[in-house]
């Protein structure tokens, strides 16, 4: 089993809020990224507060999505960056204070751009079609993958978009760390089942 240290985990579900991090910790999730929309930075904060206090007890690592000011006021390790927060976020900053940064990126100027801050993490997407964001682009299928892991060398490389549980196996074989999913969790019919399915898969990955 590959031995890593980068606290990301093959299973890396995206929820909107504190409630589906208290589901996903309580079913075995390792590894989720909070991404809120549309709520007041008071609101966002007590949701970073609620996710991370979820996560405490077992350690699980929670990554938050594009809001770096609030995740650094309430004490959050991780953040995932789109390309337009590279505009405004202090990335210098955030990793001195030792916050850990992953970055999104669809086109290899993107990666280019990304790459020169040394992210923990490189986020390629959309890998399939999707419903749940309009990214602008078209699915990259896997053999993005493949080159961008060639060119990334140690970074990981968490792959998203239009994943499912049936199509992650090929996605971590073509050389992603981690698969990022929302609706296969969200819109699954049986959640739970679907959650313990993905953890159990991720233990055998490892
Ligand atoms: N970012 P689903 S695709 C949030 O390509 C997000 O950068 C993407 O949701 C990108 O698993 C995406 O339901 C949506 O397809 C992922």
């Amino acid at each position: 089993m590959p031995n890593h240290h980068d606290g990301l985990n093959p299973f890396y579900p995206i929820v909107p809020d504190a409630a589906w991090v208290r589901r996903l910790v309580a079913r075995g999730t390792r590894c989720i990224q909070l991404r809120i929309k549309d709520k007041s930075s008071d609101d966002i904060r007590c949701e970073i507060i609620g996710a991370l206090d979820a996560a405490a007890p077992s350690r699980a690592i929670i990554i938050v999505n594009d809001h770096w000011q609030e995740a650094l006021d309430v004490g959050a390790t991780y953040v995932h960056l789109g390309q337009e927060d590279l505009d405004t976020a202090d990335i210098k900053a955030l990793k001195a204070k030792g916050i850990r940064v992953g970055l999104s990126t669809h086109t290899e100027a993107e990666l280019n751009r990304a790459l020169a801050y040394t992210p923990d993490y490189v986020a390629l997407g959309p890998i399939y079609p999707t419903q749940s964001k309009s990214t602008g682009h078209d699915a990259q299928g896997l053999d993005r993958i493949r080159e961008w892991k060639k060119k990334i060398g140690a970074i990981p490389l968490v792959a998203i978009g239009g994943i499912t549980f049936e199509r992650a196996p090929a996605v971590i074989a073509a050389g992603a760390r981690s698969v990022a999913i929302i609706s296969d969790i969200t819109t699954a019919a049986n959640p739970d089942a679907r959650i313990d399915a993905w953890v159990n898969w991720a233990k055998s990955v490892g």
